[in-house]
């Protein structure tokens, strides 16, 4: 069983030799750090190497022009992080799963002399943690705070923190430089976004986060066009916390798409589906894969986290909806909701496998530091700790109310070893006859091949592995575009479409 055996390179960070002699520190040279965190076991080590967060690369497309600027990504198993040249400024970013190897990482750097930037959604959350391994804190928005930075070092005059809002117009942020990304180790480097923020907050999501002010933003949809050409890559995923925030906008985004004829995917809220016409035009737009946030099959547990969305006893006919549209969908579920019992999970399988979805991702519920969900739970008197090496949504950290943490634990396991299984794999398989070999092959590909994924990303072959699936996927959306679009928006005809070579 796959669950079993991690690859060491998987489970543990490269060592930081204490007795490395570095060069001095190169002026004017900054080096971007995306610190190691460990794989979960139980789901696709191929996760990791989808698509880059755009945190580092949009802090670095803000570096001013007298400066140079690396990246390094100690996920894609390359080794240490680079000390010869040796940077003059590291900048570190911080979530609370790689804190430790973040403080780790910055201690490294500056006993050798470099000045040590800390920045990220852990920075924004505990300041008060991450001060002392830093000699500067940016919290909020680094592609504010970035230029100021480096023009007070330059200066001598570095400040202990720095804020960035996220209040400034979105659509003047310069574009992020994935012209740094190792290009070869993603399956595509085009991570791209749109939109900031989201219409709902969730008590259990870092957005509602205490003191994090993020209102709705958005970039132009020429901006976006402009990026996903740039970059030349036939796939693109969009890692906005909720692309479908604004129906108006994700419509005069899926129009500005339209004549490229690239595949794109995306995280968007099942309200998505209100209205059948938005569907379409993001089938027509290029859209292959949505990213859903359904939480629970359970009304309570949605209520509870003061989530808007529609009621679970229609979530079957909206997923059909998308995947007449011949968009895939992977329902992302959270495990351990105060209504949750022990049956929670066996329900969720039963019900991924009827709606035959494509993919699930499942999270065990854990209350991040700052949001109502976490204050709740800690005057609850129901945290068990604060490791946050172990809030990585696949450890229980709180007492669950229904059931105990093992159970809950082990309910979590469950999900993924059924889910990926073959026999679930195949009974998930798309209706039409044509549709079921690519599927096949991309679900092995993601779920059934953790013996070989840190292989594959060592030898930096990812990109290579996952090209021949995404040209044939891309080929045939074409196909059923030109479909799609000799027929009216009644959402009957669909079925026929779909029935007739997707
Ligand atoms: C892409 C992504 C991934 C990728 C890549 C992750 C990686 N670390 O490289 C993959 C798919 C691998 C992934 C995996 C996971 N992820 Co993830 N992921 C995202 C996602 C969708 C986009 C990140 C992004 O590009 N954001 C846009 C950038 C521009 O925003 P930003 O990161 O906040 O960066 C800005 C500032 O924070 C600041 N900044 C950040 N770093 C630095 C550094 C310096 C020096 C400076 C100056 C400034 C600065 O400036 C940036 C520009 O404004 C976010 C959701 C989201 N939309 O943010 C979730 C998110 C970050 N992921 C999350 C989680 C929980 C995970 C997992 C643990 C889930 C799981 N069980 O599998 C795993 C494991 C990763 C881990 N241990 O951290 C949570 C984190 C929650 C938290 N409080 O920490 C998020 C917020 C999703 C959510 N809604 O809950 N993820
Ligand atoms: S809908 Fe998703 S992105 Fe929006 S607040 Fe809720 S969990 Fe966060």
């Amino acid at each position: 069983m796959f669950t079993t055996k991690v690859p060491a390179e998987l489970r543990l960070p490269p060592v930081l030799d204490p007795s490395i002699a570095t060069p001095p520190a190169t002026p004017r040279l900054a080096l971007l750090l995306n610190p190691f965190y460990p794989k979960d076991p139980h789901a696709s080590f191929g996760k990791h190497v989808l698509t880059p967060s755009l945190a580092l690369t949009s802090v670095a497309g803000a570096t001013p022009a007298e400066w140079e600027v690396r990246y390094w990504d100690e996920n894609l198993l390359h080794g240490r992080p680079p000390w010869d040249p040796f940077p003059q400024v590291v900048g570190i970013t911080v979530h609370l799963t790689f804190a430790d190897r973040a403080f780790e990482l910055a201690r490294w750097y500056r006993r050798r002399g470099a000045i040590v930037i800390l920045g990220g959604l852990h920075v924004l959350s505990c300041p008060d943690e991450c001060a002392p391994h830093a000699d500067a804190l940016a919290i909020g928005d680094g592609v504010q705070c970035w230029p100021e930075i480096l023009r007070d070092v330059e200066q001598g005059k570095l400040q202990a923190v720095y804020r960035g809002s996220y209040r400034r117009p979105y659509r003047d942020d310069p574009p992020p430089r994935r012209d740094l990304l190792p290009r070869d180790s993603f399956l595509t480097t085009t991570s791209l976004i749109a939109t900031r923020g989201c219409h709902n907050r969730c008590g259990f999501c870092y957005l509602s986060t205490e003191g994090l002010h993020m209102p709705y933003l958005v970039r132009d949809v020429e901006q976006i066009v402009a990026e996903f050409a740039a970059d030349d890559q036939p796939y693109a995923v969009f890692v906005d916390n909720n692309l479908g925030s604004r129906p108006d906008y994700l419509r005069r985004l899926c129009q500005a798409l339209r004549p490229i004829e690239k595949i794109w995917s995306a995280a968007v809220s099942i309200d998505v589906t209100d209205d059948p016409s938005l569907v379409r035009e993001m089938a027509l737009a290029g859209c292959t894969g949505v990213f859903v946030g359904f939480e629970s099959l359970t009304n309570e547990n949605i209520e509870a986290a003061g989530k808007q969305s529609p009621r679970t006893e229609d979530y079957a006919r909206r997923v059909g909806l998308l995947h007449d549209h011949g968009i895939q969908v992977n329902g992302s579920f959270v495990l351990g909701f105060d209504h949750d019992r022990p049956d929670v999970f066996a329900r969720t399988a039963e019900w991924i496998e009827a709606n035959r979805l494509e993919c699930a991702t499942f999270h065990i519920m854990t209350p991040y530091p700052g949001t109502p969900l976490f204050k709740q739970i800690e005057s609850e008197g129901r945290l068990l700790h604060k490791n946050w090496n172990l809030y990585d949504t696949a450890h229980v950290v709180f007492r669950p109310q229904q059931m105990s943490a093992l159970q809950l634990e082990e309910g979590y396991a469950w999900c993924y070893r059924t889910l990926f299984s073959h026999r679930s794999i195949w009974r998930r398989r798309p209706q039409h006859l044509p549709a079921v070999p690519p599927y096949l092959a991309m679900s092995y590909l993601y779920k059934k091949s953790n013996r070989f994924w840190h292989w594959l990303i060592r030898r930096r072959m990812t990109a290579a592995a996952w090209r021949p699936l995404v040209e044939i996927t891309r080929r045939r959306h074409l196909r059923f575009r030109k479909r799609l679009e000799t027929t009216t928006e009644n959402r009957e005809l669909a079925p026929m479409i779909v029935s007739a070579g997707v």
